[in-house]
C-alpha cells in the first residue's frame, strides 16, 4: 500500500530522482549549483529546513559537514533588566560529519588525502527542497542527498554510490557545547542543558544497506555498504508558552518516536512525503520575467552572480532569488515552530551577530513582508504564535518601565525594546511603536486571507490592546495635535516627540484597528474614539528641500546616506501615503528616497528590498529595478544569502516581497497589475501572487503590457483592477 502510494506520488509530482546527467545549458531555473565544495559556512554552504529544524550542507568530498540547528536552542530568559548583553542568544546545535576512509599511502601513514576527484557538483534544488552532492572518486560515483522533512520532523541524508559495497567511512555527531557523544548500536546522540536550564538532545541514526556498522571512538564506522541513510533530529524542551515558563517535556522521547517512525519507511517514501508537503506551498507561485542566455544559464551560481555584477542580464537569476526567498521562508517558518530570526534558522555560532535575535525596528518585519503576497500565509503564523506567547512578559516589562508610567498609575497594553528573545525577554532601547508595527502584520494576514476567525480571536484583541496603549501614551501639543512622545527614528537622529516613523506607524495601527472593528461589527464607541485620535495625529510634513521630513523639525540632510528609511514607512509597508491619494506627499517621499542614494551605509542586506518596494509603490519601475540589481551587486553572498554584512536573512525575504510589489499591488482599494514593471522584464508571466481580499492573481505580459490576466477567489466577488493604466470593475472567477 505504502509503496503503491509512493509510486503514484512520484509519478504525479514528476520528482527528479536522478538529475545527475544534465546537458550543459539545461540547468533548471530553480537550482543553485556549484562546482566546488563550500568552505565558508555563511557564504557558500546551502540551507535546508523544515520550518523548525534545519542545516547547512557543505558538500565536502573527503569530509562532508552538515551543520544543524533547532530554532528554539536559545540561552537567556525574561531578562527583567532589558540589558541587551543579558538577553541571551540563539545557539549553534552541532555538526554531523560523513567522512571517507583514510587511505594508507606509500609511506604507510593514514591520511585523508587520496585519489583525484572528478565530476563534482553540489546543488540546492528549490523545486524539491533537496540538496545533492555528486562526485567521482577512485572509480566510484558517490551521491549524497539531504532534505529536512516537515511531515517526518527530521533531517534525512542518503549517501549512495554507483558500485555495490562502495560506501565506507565514518559518521560523527558533534555538539556545539562540548557535549560527549554516545554510540548505541547504529545511533549517535548527545544531550545537554544550557545555562538557562533549557534541555536539548540530538540523535543521528544510521540505516545502512549491506556492509557493516561498528562503533569506534564515539563514531560509527561503515564498511562496504551499498548505501546508508542517516536520520538526524535535534530537539529541545522549549514550549512557546509563558504560563509554563517556556518549558515542556524533555525532547528525547519525541525524538526517538520520530526516529522509529521514519526508520520504518524507505528513503523514497520519506522523500516523496517531504516533496509533496513542500511543493504544496512552494508550487503556488511561478514567475518568469525573461530568458537568460544559455551560456550564462549553464554557469555555476557563484559565477552567474559574478557575471551579473559585471552588468550582465540574467532574468532567471532574478526569479531564482525571488523563489529563494519563498524557499527560505518555508524552510524556517512553519507551525509548530518559531518565526524567522535575523539569520532565519541558520546559525553556526554561540555568539552570533546581534544574537541572531528578533529585531523589531525593521528586520523581523521584513522577514514577513513577502509571506502574504507570495502566497505563504501559513508561514506568517509562527510570528503571531510567538507574539501571543510573549504578551505576558512584555506586559510586565512595559508596566515596570519608567518610560510608561501614567498619571492614573494604570498601564494598559505592552510594547517592545528593539530586540527580543523567545522567553519574553527584551533587549536594548525601547522601540515604542514596534507594538503597532507588529499589529500591522496581524491585520495584513486578515486583509489577504479574510480569515475572520483569525481576525476575531487573534488579531483584533491584540490590535485593540495596542490602541489602548497608545490612547494612554500619546501626548497633546499646544495646538491639539497628538504625538508619540520621545521616540527614535530607528538608529538615526535624536530622541524626541513626533518622529515621523512613530507617527506613521500609530496612524497605521489606528487605521487597521478601525477596519478590523468594522469587519467584526464590534466596539462602535471605542472605534469612534480611535478614529478621533487618528485624525488628531500630527501628520507627514514636507520640508525645506521638498523632502518628506524624518522629524517634526526640518533638519533632514540631503547628503544623509543613513540605511534606515523609517520616515517612508507610510509609503511601504504602510499606506498613509500613495501616488493616487496623496500625490504631494508621495512626491516628497520620492525626493527623500532619491537623496538617501545607494552608497555607503545605504548598502545593507535589507536596504535594497525596502527601497525597491518603496520605488514600486511610488510608481518608478526603473528605480525599483536598480534596487534589485543593487542587492545582487553589493549584498549577496555566493549562496545567494543576503549580506548585511555579516550574513542576514531579511534581504532575502524582503526582495521577494519587493519584486512581488513590482508586479501586483493591492493596498489602495484596487488590484494594480504590473504597477512597476521595468524595461528589463518586457515579457513574462506570474501565477499565484495574492492580493488583499482573498484574491489570487495571474498575469501575462508582452512588451511591457498586460496581455492576459486572471483573478480568482474562493467565491465570485467584484473587484477593481488597474490594467494597462485603465481601471476596470471585474467579477472574479
Ligand atoms: C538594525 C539595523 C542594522 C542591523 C540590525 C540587526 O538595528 O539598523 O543595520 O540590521 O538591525
Amino acid at each position: 500500500m505504502c509503496r503503491r502510494l509512493l509510486l503514484a506520488v512520484v509519478l504525479f509530482l514528476g520528482i527528479q530522482l536522478a538529475p545527475s546527467a544534465r546537458a550543459a545549458g539545461a540547468e533548471s531555473a530553480e537550482t543553485l549549483w556549484y562546482d566546488k565544495p563550500a568552505r565558508v559556512w555563511s557564504a557558500e554552504a546551502l540551507p535546508l529546513g523544515n520550518g523548525h529544524i534545519g542545516c547547512m550542507v557543505f558538500g565536502g568530498v573527503e569530509r562532508e559537514r552538515i551543520q544543524f540547528n533547532d530554532d528554539s536552542l536559545w540561552t537567556g530568559d525574561e531578562n527583567p533588566s532589558g540589558d541587551y548583553g543579558r538577553m541571551g542568544a540563539y545557539q549553534n546545535f552541532g555538526d554531523l560529519f560523513l567522512e571517507l576512509p583514510a587511505r594508507p599511502q606509500a609511506s604507510g601513514n593514514a591520511t585523508a588525502e587520496s585519489g583525484a576527484v572528478a565530476g563534482y557538483r553540489r546543488e540546492l534544488d528549490l523545486a524539491a527542497a533537496v540538496a545533492r552532492v555528486e562526485f567521482q572518486k577512485d572509480g566510484v560515483r558517490h551521491r549524497r542527498e539531504a532534505f529536512a522533512s516537515h511531515p517526518d520532523g527530521l533531517i534525512v541524508v542518503r549517501w549512495s554510490a554507483d558500485k555495490p559495497g562502495s560506501v565506507s567511512g565514518t559518521v560523527e555527531l558533534k555538539g556545539a557545547h562540548r557535549e560527549r557523544t554516545t554510540t548505541e548500536s547504529n545511533t549517535l546522540s548527545f544531550r545537554g542543558e544550557l545555562t538557562n536550564g533549557l534541555r536539548y538532545e540530538a540523535i543521528a541514526r544510521l540505516l545502512p544497506r549491506g556492509g557493516t556498522v561498528r562503533a569506534e571512538n564515539g563514531r560509527l564506522t561503515l564498511q562496504g555498504c551499498d548505501e546508508v541513510v542517516v536520520l538526524l533530529a535535534p530537539g529541545t524542551d522549549y514550549a512557546m508558552d509563558a504560563t509554563k515558563l517556556f518549558r515542556g517535556a524533555a525532547p528525547g522521547e519525541g525524538l526517538r518516536r520520530r526516529m522509529e517512525q521514519a526508520a520504518a519507511c524507505p528513503f523514497a517514501e520519506l522523500l516523496a512525503r517531504h516533496v509533496r508537503d513542500y511543493q504544496g506551498l512552494y508550487r503556488r507561485v511561478s514567475l518568469r520575467v525573461g530568458e537568460t542566455p544559455a551560456a550564462v544559464r549553464a554557469l555555476p551560481t557563484d559565477q552567474r552572480l559574478k557575471a551579473y555584477r559585471d552588468g550582465g542580464a540574467d532574468p532567471e537569476l532574478e526569479t531564482l532569488l525571488f523563489q529563494y526567498g519563498r524557499y527560505l521562508l518555508i524552510a524556517c517558518s512553519r507551525r509548530p515552530g518559531l518565526p524567522a530570526n535575523l539569520q532565519g534558522l541558520w546559525n553556526d555560532s554561540n555568539r552570533p551577530p546581534w544574537s541572531s535575535d528578533y529585531h523589531a525596528n525593521i528586520n523581523v518585519q521584513m522577514n514577513y513582508w513577502g509571506a502574504e503576497v507570495a502566497n505563504l500565509g501559513e508561514c506568517h503564523l509562527p510570528f503571531f504564535d510567538l507574539i501571543q506567547s510573549q504578551l505576558g512578559p512584555w506586559r510586565k516589562a512595559t508596566e515596570a518601565a519608567r518610560e510608561f508610567k501614567t498619571e492614573s498609575g494604570r498601564v494598559r497594553g505592552w510594547t517592545l525594546r528593539t530586540s527580543h528573545n523567545i522567553f519574553g525577554g527584551l533587549g536594548w532601547k525601547w522601540d515604542k511603536t514596534a507594538n503597532a508595527w507588529y499589529g500591522q502584520h496581524l491585520w495584513e494576514h486578515y486583509a489577504f486571507s479574510e480569515d475572520k476567525e483569525f481576525l476575531k480571536n487573534v488579531a483584533y484583541p491584540i490590535l485593540k490592546e495596542v490602541c489602548e496603549f497608545w490612547e494612554d501614551h500619546l501626548k497633546a501639543l499646544p495646538d491639539g495635535r497628538l504625538v508619540v512622545p520621545k521616540c527614535w527614528s530607528p538608529e538615526h537622529g535624536p530622541e524626541e516627540d513626533g518622529v515621523s516613523y512613530s507617527q506613521q506607524i500609530v496612524w497605521d495601527l489606528f487605521n487597521n484597528y478601525l477596519q478590523a472593528g468594522e469587519v467584526l461589527g464590534v466596539d462602535d464607541a471605542y472605534r469612534a474614539k480611535v478614529a478621533a485620535l487618528r485624525d488628531k495625529l500630527a501628520g507627514p510634513q514636507i520640508g525645506r528641500w521638498g523632502q518628506l521630513q524624518e522629524w517634526m523639525t526640518d533638519r533632514d540632510d540631503p547628503k544623509d546616506q543613513h540605511r534606515h528609511t523609517s520616515h517612508l514607512f507610510a509609503v511601504y509597508p504602510g499606506r498613509q501615503i500613495s501616488v493616487a491619494k496623496t500625490p504631494e506627499l508621495a512626491k516628497a517621499a520620492a525626493v527623500s528616497l532619491e537623496a538617501r542614494g545607494t552608497a555607503g551605509d545605504s548598502r545593507r542586506s535589507w536596504t535594497w528590498p525596502w527601497r525597491c518596494a518603496l520605488w514600486a509603490r511610488l510608481g518608478n519601475p526603473e528605480k525599483a529595478y536598480e534596487m534589485v540589481r543593487g542587492l545582487f551587486t553589493h549584498n549577496l553572498l555566493p549562496n545567494l544569502f543576503g549580506n548585511h554584512p555579516p550574513f542576514q536573512m531579511d534581504g532575502n525575504f524582503g526582495i521577494t516581497a519587493a519584486m512581488a510589489e513590482m508586479l501586483v499591488q493591492s493596498h489602495a482599494g484596487e488590484i494594480d497589475l504590473l504597477p512597476a514593471l521595468p524595461k528589463a522584464w518586457p515579457n513574462g508571466k506570474v501565477t499565484g501572487l495574492r492580493a488583499r481580499g482573498n484574491c489570487t492573481v495571474e498575469i501575462e505580459w508582452q512588451n511591457g503590457k498586460v496581455t492576459n490576466y486572471r483573478i480568482t477567489s474562493p467565491g465570485p466577488r467584484t473587484v477593481k483592477v488597474r490594467v494597462n493604466g485603465e481601471v476596470k470593475t471585474v467579477t472574479t472567477s
